[in-house]
């Protein structure tokens, strides 16, 4: 009987110290658990008190009954101050909550992958002394074809299926090389101007091919123009759109009617040192295509052949953007996936 005493004493004293040093509910009630839980220290005393004489258990009876009353008063009346305390530090935050500090935000935009690659662009061609040019994209056969060395019977112009408009001799343009011309017929050499912008052309659609895309033409006319520069040009202006200084070119010879001798540049691939995907394992790029212009594309803007000459390239604009931020998908270039267009 003495011993339940002590015990109930000193549970008295236990519980009544580790509910006042609970400082969060979740801690009070861990406590609770501890002492007032089926498997608690409380009912830890009840085989001592079966145990004892039917004297003994009158008085010690109502004992426990009291401790265990004291212990839950003092439960209850810790877990009333935690509350009032958590509700007045609410209270104190919120009295100088600033609403006015707080607005909603517009959506951000951003810049489209074209328009930031457009711009590498014409920085870089500008600074090298060359002036930006339009055309239409609803065009005459004779600007995208014809004045370019090729006539209707040409087979070059399988090459490119084209969209006809229903009136008689327009269509979408197949390729910004319709530039040339108007700027020929524009302007007096010496002649350096870029163009970019949407061209079209009847073709089923896939990873890398659309019916929609964008091409950068360039052009320089002046005497004395030769294969060099324009090989000089287009080693810098790789260099500058993959910025990698080491980057190194390959010249292929290419055919398109309206230059003389016709190139196509390979540019080494920036992304790997012994093959990857992006170059199909070669460890070259296929970049752009370019020459001398030909004679009778000069004299068809104008411009006399025998006194002048000029280089023209022309690069896949929409590759190029795949290629610097790694696209996969030229569908995504003008898809309104905002998941896609967020990332830039
Ligand atoms: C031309 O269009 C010439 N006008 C380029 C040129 C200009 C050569 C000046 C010489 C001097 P080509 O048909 O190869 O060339 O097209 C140029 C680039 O457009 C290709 O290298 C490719 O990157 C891109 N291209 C062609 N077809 C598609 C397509 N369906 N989808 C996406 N890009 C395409």
């Amino acid at each position: 009987m003495k011993t339940l005493l002590t015990h109930i004493e000193a549970l008295l004293k236990d519980s009544s110290n580790a509910i006042e040093k609970s400082d969060s509910l979740e801690q009070l009630e861990q406590v609770r658990v501890q002492f007032l839980g089926r498997k608690g220290k409380v009912a830890d005393l009840m085989p001592l008190l079966s145990a004892l004489s039917l004297e003994d258990k009158r008085t010690a009876g109502p004992a426990m009954n009291e401790c265990k009353t004291v212990i839950e008063k003092l439960f209850d009346s810790k877990k009333q101050r935690l509350i009032d305390t958590t509700l007045a530090a609410k209270e104190a935050a919120s009295k100088y909550f600033d609403v006015t500090a707080y607005t909603a935000r517009p959506h951000e935009g951003s810049l489209h992958p074209y328009t930031h690659v457009t711009k590498i662009i014409t920085d870089f061609f500008t600074q090298l002394g060359f002036q930006v040019a339009d055309g239409p994209e609803v065009e005459t056969e004779f600007y995208n074809f014809e004045a370019l060395n090729i006539p209707a019977d040409h087979p070059a112009r399988d090459m490119q299926d084209t969209f006809w408009l229903k009136i008689p001799g327009l269509l979408m343009r197949t390729q910004t090389s319709n530039v040339q011309i108007h700027s020929m017929k524009k302007n007096t050499p010496p002649i350096a101007v870029i163009s970019t912008g949407r061209v079209y052309r009847n073709e089923a659609t896939d990873a890398s091919h659309d019916c929609q895309f964008q091409q950068l033409e360039g052009m320089f006319i002046d005497k004395n123009v030769s294969l060099s520069n324009l090989i000089a040009t287009m080693k810098l202006f790789l260099q500058t759109l993959l910025d990698d200084k080491n980057v190194k070119i390959r010249i292929r010879p290419g055919f398109f009617p309206f230059v003389e001798p016709g190139i196509e540049i390979d540019a080494s691939c920036p992304f790997c040192t012994a093959g990857c995907s992006t170059c199909k394992h070669t460890r070259w790029i296929e970049m752009v295509g370019a020459g001398l212009i030909h004679p009778n594309v000069l004299k068809a803007g104008g411009i006399n052949p025998e006194k002048y000459r000029g280089f023209a390239f022309g690069f896949g604009l929409t590759r190029l953007v795949m290629l610097k931020y790694g696209i996969s998908d030229i569908r995504l270039l003008h898809s309104p996936t905002v998941e896609f267009l967020k990332q830039f």
